[in-house]
């Protein structure tokens, strides 16, 4: 049995329950499998050192977001340094989109997986427990081989129901609970997934590297299950769906919501913090929603500029945008939408445009930000093919700061621009009647709005 440690590094206090290391883990259920969230621990790093010391594991693993390389860099080195026999192993966001060259940068990581890996990782673990020195068999893995860079096709399994269930013990779940993760909380909440992937192919997105191009889901049963568990075993009331592209098969949502209903929980709530796409939406979808419990939406809208939504390869057009945004809110939802300003070939008159568009839209919020460009995205490769940003540009991202401008504009000027936005947007009469309704509902997060302030209002290094 081999000792193992999955780390989430990402240090923001509130931090959701990290999913993926509790589906890995699911995964690993024959061996001494811990996870190790930074969020959680007051010293994450000392904590870590004590923990790694102690528990002497083989092998470590870390969840890798692009945003999050000057932790995870430092971290790998960090492992290494308390002994080198560890294997260091990264996965998510990030490794899956550019696995060659982050062996090439960074000596101390061993294994780098690709996309889901719940499957990977158990094979995995099997060959080094079997001391096995050949990986080229395992789908979705990179690693050096004498001078080369080996790397398998990746392989997205169809039955999702193989995976998990989440050993929710595994970590404590009430330090999740106590806070409000989301900007928009009506009660205690979980994040959950039920399907994975998305057909579409927005230039901007990295979601076909991790999750591929096909959706699929969980069985509404299997899901059933788990709510149950967390509703009756914590209290918990709220379930926040992160998948890719819920909507995509009403089928399934209409199932979903039918099933819900059916089990009349007393008290429950859905919503989807990562934004749902909006022409997918119909009256028997919405209603449905409505009935088993959701209460907000968020929408990717994007932009203001039908231009700019043909550049994204977003496939809506703003005459959709405005017809669907009118049938949601004849529904009553919280409507939150989704904004990106500064997308390459974007003007100034572009960025008005959006700001403009979204304050005539019946929308309740607004959630603005510059573009970044993340690897494995086909807008990172051209970029770079045309010399517009260098190769890792991404990992000076600070949080809702801009890092790029399109070209014709400095980032002084896009800041400008996004500062207006906000300020346009969230200073109208209209605007502040509502985040005072939401607050005195207690669903806004008035936590969350000093915590974005903070991050925009901070001083930009140009
Ligand atoms: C939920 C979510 C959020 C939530 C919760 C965040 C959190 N920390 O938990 C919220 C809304 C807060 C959020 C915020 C942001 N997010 Co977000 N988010 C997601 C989302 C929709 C789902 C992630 C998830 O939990 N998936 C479920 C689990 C089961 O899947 P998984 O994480 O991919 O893990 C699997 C594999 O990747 C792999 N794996 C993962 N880790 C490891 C580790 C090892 C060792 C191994 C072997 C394998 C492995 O195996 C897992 C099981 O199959 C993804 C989209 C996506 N499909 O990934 C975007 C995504 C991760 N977010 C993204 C971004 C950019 C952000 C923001 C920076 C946006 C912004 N500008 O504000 C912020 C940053 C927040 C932060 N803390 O730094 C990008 C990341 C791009 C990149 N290249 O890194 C993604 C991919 C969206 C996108 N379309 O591009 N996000
Ligand atoms: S932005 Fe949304 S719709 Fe577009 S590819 Fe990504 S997940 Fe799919």
């Amino acid at each position: 049995m081999l000792r193992i440690i999955l780390i989430s590094p990402f240090n923001h206090k509130d931090n959701v329950f990290p999913l993926s290391l509790g589906y890995l883990d699911a995964s690993l259920k024959n061996h001494d499998c811990r996870i190790y969230d930074f969020a959680t621990e007051e010293n994450p790093k000392n904590n870590l050192k004590n923990f790694l010391t102690h528990f002497k594991p083989h092998i470590v693993g870390i969840t890798f977001w692009s945003n999050k390389g000057y932790v995870v860099e430092p971290l790998c080195e960090f492992i290494k340094q308390i002994d080198r026999k560890i294997k260091v192993i990264l996965g998510g966001p990030h490794p899956s989109s550019c696995p060659e060259e982050i062996l090439k940068r960074n000596k101390n990581v061993d294994h780098v997986f690709l996309g889901e890996s719940e499957i990977a990782i158990k094979e995995y673990i099997e060959k080094i427990e079997r001391n096995e020195s050949s990986f080229e068999t395992i789908k979705g893995i990179a690693f050096r081989k004498n001078s080369n860079i080996i790397k398998t096709e990746f392989h997205f399994e169809e039955n999702l129901d193989q995976f998990g269930p989440i050993n929710w013990e595994k970590l404590d779940i009430s330090k999740y609970l106590e806070r409000r993760q989301f900007l928009l909380n009506k009660y205690k909440a979980m994040p959950i997934i039920t399907t994975r992937g998305c057909p579409y192919l927005c230039k901007f997105c990295n979601v076909r590297n991790i999750n591929g191009t096909k959706i699929r889901h969980h069985s509404v049963g299997y899901i059933l299950s788990e709510i149950d568990y967390l509703w009756y075993k914590y209290g918990v009331r709220e379930f926040k769906i992160i998948d890719d592209n819920f909507t995509f098969y009403k089928e399934y949502v209409i199932d979903f919501c039918e099933a819900i209903i059916k089990k009349n929980y007393k008290r429950i709530a859905f919503s989807c913090p990562n934004g749902v796409r909006i022409d997918a939406l119909d009256d028997e979808a919405l209603s449905l929603m409505k009935k088993a419990g959701w209460y907000s939406l968020y929408l990717g809208i994007e932009s203001g500029s039908d231009k700019t939504l043909k550049k994204m390869n977003k496939k809506l057009s703003l005459q959709v945008i405005e017809k669907q945004v009118g049938l949601i809110k004849e529904y009553g939802f919280i409507i939150t939408g989704f904004f990106i300003i500064g997308y390459p070939h974007e003007t100034r008159a572009d960025i008005i445009k959006t700001i403009k568009f979204a304050k005539r839209l019946d929308i309740d919020l607004a959630n603005f930000h510059t573009f970044v460009s993340f690897p494995g995205t086909p807008i990172y490769k051209e970029l770079v093919e045309r010399g517009e940003i260098k190769k890792n540009d991404f990992s000076k991202q600070p949080f809702l700061q801009p890092v790029y401008a399109p070209r014709g504009m400095s980032i002084r000027e896009l800041r400008h621009l996004f500062v207006r936005a906000l300020f346009s947007f969230y200073l109208r009469p209209r605007t502040i009647k509502t985040i005072f309704l939401l607050f005195i509902r207690r669903i806004l997060s008035i936590k969350r709005i000093f915590f974005y302030m903070k991050n925009i209002l901070k001083k930009h290094p140009v």
